[in-house]
């Protein structure tokens, strides 16, 4: 046990206990101690499980900086185009799991730490996440990097190093609390800063005219961003790429030694408390002028810090006479834009361009609009970027200038080819010049400037680039048909489809070892953690009674220790033998977690109404729902502090919680998504039809062999295609038939279900506390508006959703069917790898092609 050793010093260790059969282990044993001794971070007397955590880490840092030196290296000498992933979010959560896993040293690291007195999970346990990122959109670009660095893509992500990543939830009396998280606290062992790799980016200023023409944009404030490197392994590759995280510092002449030395420090320091502030918090609340100031700082920061350093990386790895065309610059970088978030880099890459290396308008056009390509991951109006023109003239007037140019030039455009859409183009222009409010359409931007082009690629042979995606098959439809529509009518390729993915190293491979290696011994190679489309073949095996028993003893193992989690975080004791059914996502209202618990409160309402005997007769559940509400969105923390009110009553009462168990899941993470997901065996995918752009969960749940209860929403579709459709239970609207049954609720023609009235009114009657929920249930009444009026329709869905949990409660009590469906949905997963969503942009988007180090 590692607490009776935790008091001892360090260097005594290896003599005692090496064992000179495990060369590697001991090897990696000599190489921790070595760390702990001479680390700089902490004492050398004590080696807890934190110094141990810290030193193992170092040693795999080692690894990993080698790795990394050679892999930058082979890039340069093979100078083949590269993809920059531009991200102002990242969830990366831990990464010893992960690095142990990919490098492929799992037995080693076990054995060095037994060593030593540990276990790897313990010492895993330790690691705090990193969660620079709020939910799919950032998780999704941590699960791309993985899959670069597997296919040896030569693929870059560039992002920012937050001080705080997203909020701690508490769970308290008053519902959700949120206080800073601290993943620096001590410090991160995974990254390595640049010193040497330090840009200069602007902020406010003015423009000035030269005696040439030529404009350039001087004045205002200079801050440094600074590069530090947090190295990406490939799984079993030596191909170990670079997620750039950028940090704003001041300069030291930045510091006002007169006005410090006249006693006033904050005066004196304001530039450095500036440049500070922009990567203190990741999503600073913009509801205030100041926090929108700060949001648009931060997506400058990253775009223009990273494009300089592309651009010094393309001039660097020019063959040697003079420098490089800038027309070949298409052909050797691809920049993706994840959602609208870093937009600035288009009018910056134009900047850079023009003012900086004398190119004219058009030739900079040119290379601009073949290098970029925009991601869109929402279609909800509130999330489509707008920035206030008089916002951006003040903190970028170069880039309003530029924004501006290009949007006269796309308006006369179409003036003079398209006479048809003159009445459209105050919706399609970038610049929406309502006199109340003016600002910069950041999706049109996108959508103007990533051009359907036939460029070369770096082979030669020309390729044609669509460059705007949506991220499952029915939101890209609806962006064809809704959103971007007449967009589609000027350029029909310009649109297409990369449905999301997630990577099955972290999402299986090591999340859960028990389920994988039964997977990896009934298809007889372990290939699949590679090539995931090689899980069909369980599907002959999936009526085997033989898997079936292994299968559920790797599912009961899983519950099991998700039991003891939950325990742990709650106090709640639950039943193992109950049916797992999670709901665990950002809080939303068209994600409808309030219909969840409304189901919830109905079972529990019927539970009470049975004699002892008829509850016999139920499936017993245990329902857990978790997630974090955005700290200002008031109606997403009431449905929080639902469910916790609602868990408080069902939980302690004796005649029912043998039967229903409702659990908050408490700060709901990576780490805690990774203990949740393999003992789940229900999971509920619920958005009103049309809203939920893909999700990613829901891959992560199937291939964990839990079945989903469903919209045909999103990747719901693609997944229900894939596992079957006697394999998903469905329910609810479709997302064409949503427009019409607004209408027929906003007329007065929806007829609720009873069931519905009588789980709200139950809601309403106090049997939960004294919390006033009369304004979230209000938003389900009442005929007209976004979010009132039930906009989104869980009155007219709550009907057949019921049903559906109706029939997953019959399915459940036949184990030998449910444990079928179970296995056909792992077996109907590999669609879902996102090895082949970025296969598909390397090829459909990006033209680059794997570069692997020797
Ligand atoms: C999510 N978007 C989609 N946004 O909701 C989800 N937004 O359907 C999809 O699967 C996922 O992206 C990946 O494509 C988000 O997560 C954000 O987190 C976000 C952050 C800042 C501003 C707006």
């Amino acid at each position: 046990n590692a607490n009776g050793k935790a008091g001892t010093g360090v260097s005594d260790k290896v003599s005692e206990k090496a064992n000179p059969e495990a060369n590697e282990a001991t090897e990696i044993a000599g190489n921790i101690i070595y760390h702990a001794k001479y680390s700089p971070h902490f004492s050398p007397l004590k080696f807890g499980p934190e110094q141990a955590l810290y030193a193992t880490a170092e040693s795999l840092r080692d690894r990993l900086i080698q790795l990394w030196n050679e892999t930058y290296l082979h890039f340069h000498k093979v100078d083949p185009k590269q993809t920059y992933y531009l991200s102002m979010e990242y969830l990366q959560g831990r990464a010893l799991t992960n690095a142990i896993g990919n490098l492929d040293l799992k037995g080693p690291y076990a054995d060095a730490l037994r060593k030593l007195g540990y276990e790897l999970e313990e010492i895993a346990e330790q690691e705090k996440d990193a969660a620079l990122g709020n939910g799919g959109l950032g998780r999704l670009a941590s699960c791309f990097l993985d899959s670069m660095a597997t296919l040896n893509l030569p693929a870059w992500g560039y992002g920012l190093r937050y001080r705080h990543g997203l909020f701690k939830q508490l769970i308290t009396k008053k519902g959700q609390e949120e206080v800073a998280e601290d993943w620096l606290e001590k410090f991160s062992p995974w990254e390595i800063v640049r010193h040497d790799v330090v840009f200069p980016v602007r902020f406010f200023g003015h423009v000035q005219i030269n005696p040439d023409g030529s404009r350039k944009w001087v004045g205002g404030d200079v801050v440094q961003a600074l590069a530090y490197d947090v190295p990406i392994p490939g799984f079993k590759t030596k191909n170990t790429i670079s997620l750039r995280l950028w940090e704003a510092k001041a300069r030291a002449e930045d510091l006002d030694l007169f006005q410090f030395n006249e006693g006033e420090y904050e005066l004196a320091a304001q530039l450095h408390s500036r440049a500070q502030q922009i990567c203190t918090v990741l999503y600073p609340g913009d509801a205030t002028e100041n926090g929108k100031l700060l949001r648009l700082k931060q997506q400058f920061f990253l775009c223009s810090a990273s494009l300089q350093d592309i651009i010094s990386r393309f001039n660097e790895r020019s063959t040697g006479e003079g420098s490089r065309k800038w027309s070949e610059f298409p052909s050797k970088v691809a920049v993706q834009m994840n959602d609208t978030h870093p937009t600035l880099a288009i009018p910056e890459l134009m900047r850079l361009l023009m003012d900086d290396n004398g190119l004219g308008w058009d030739e900079a056009w040119d290379v601009t609009s073949k290098t970029v390509a925009y991601t869109n991951h929402t279609v909800l109006p509130e999330a489509l970027e707008k920035w206030s023109q008089s916002l951006m003239w003040k903190l970028l007037p170069r880039h309003m200038e530029i924004i501006e140019e290009i949007d006269k030039r796309f308006v006369q455009t179409i003036r003079s080819t398209r006479v048809d859409l003159e009445d459209k183009l105050s919706s399609l222009s970038i610049l929406d010049h309502n006199p109340q409010k003016p600002v910069v359409r950041m999706a049109n931007l996108c959508v103007v400037s990533s051009h359907t082009v036939r460029g070369p690629s770096f082979k030669g042979h020309y390729g044609v680039l669509l460059q705007v995606n949506g991220v499952a098959q029915l939101h890209s439809d609806i962006l064809k048909d809704e959103l971007f529509a007449d967009y589609v009518s000027i350029w029909p390729n310009k649109f297409q489809n990369k449905t999301n993915g997630i990577t099955p190293r972290r999402w299986l491979r090591f999340c859960s070892p028990e389920l994988s290696d039964i997977i990896t011994k009934w298809l007889k190679t372990d290939k699949w953690i590679t090539d995931l489309d090689l899980l069909t073949g369980l599907r002959q095996f999936a009526d085997n009674e033989e898997l079936q028993s292994e299968w559920a003893s790797a599912k009961a193992a899983n519950k099991q220790r998700l039991a003891q989690y939950i325990e742990r975080v709650t106090g709640v004791s639950i039943d193992t033998n109950s049916l797992f059914d999670i709901q665990v996502k950002r809080i939303h209202e068209y994600k409808r977690q309030l219909m969840n618990i409304l189901g919830v409160i109905y079972r529990f309402k019927k539970l009470k109404e049975m004699k002892p005997e008829e509850r016999k007769k139920t499936t017993p559940r245990t329902v857990m729902i978790g997630g974090k509400a955005f700290a200002t969105y008031t109606n997403a923390k009431r449905i929080v502090k639902l469910v916790n009110d609602v868990g408080d009553v069902v939980n302690s009462d004796p005649e029912v919680n043998e039967y229903l168990k409702v659990v908050f899941v408490p700060n709901y993470n990576v780490t805690v998504a990774e203990m949740l997901i393999p003992g789940s065996e229900l999971s509920q995918h619920i958005s009103t039809a049309g809203m939920e752009a893909s999700g990613t969960s829901n891959m992560k749940f199937a291939l964990n062999g839990c079945l989903i209860i469903g919209t045909l929403d999103g990747a719901n579709v693609e997944i229900r295609e894939e596992i079957g459709e006697e394999n998903f239970f469905l329910f609810g609207a479709t997302a064409d038939q949503v427009p019409r049954l607004r209408k027929e609720r906003e007329d007065g023609l929806f007829k609720p279900d009873p069931r519905f009235e009588e789980a709200k009114q139950f809601a309403k009657s106090g049997v939960f506390g004294t919390y006033d929920y009369g304004p979230l249930l209000d938003s389900l009444e009442g005929n007209t508006g976004y979010g009132r009026g039930d906009y989104f329709l869980v009155g007219y869905d709550f009907a057949s959703y019921m049903d559906a949990q109706a029939k997953v409660d019959e399915a459940y009590k036949d184990r030998k069917r449910w444990l079928e469906m179970s296995i056909m949905s792992t077996a109907g997963s590999g669609k879902f790898s996102s090895d082949r969503t970025i296969a598909q942009y390397a090829k459909e988007i990006w033209n680059i092609e794997a570069c692997p180090v020797p």
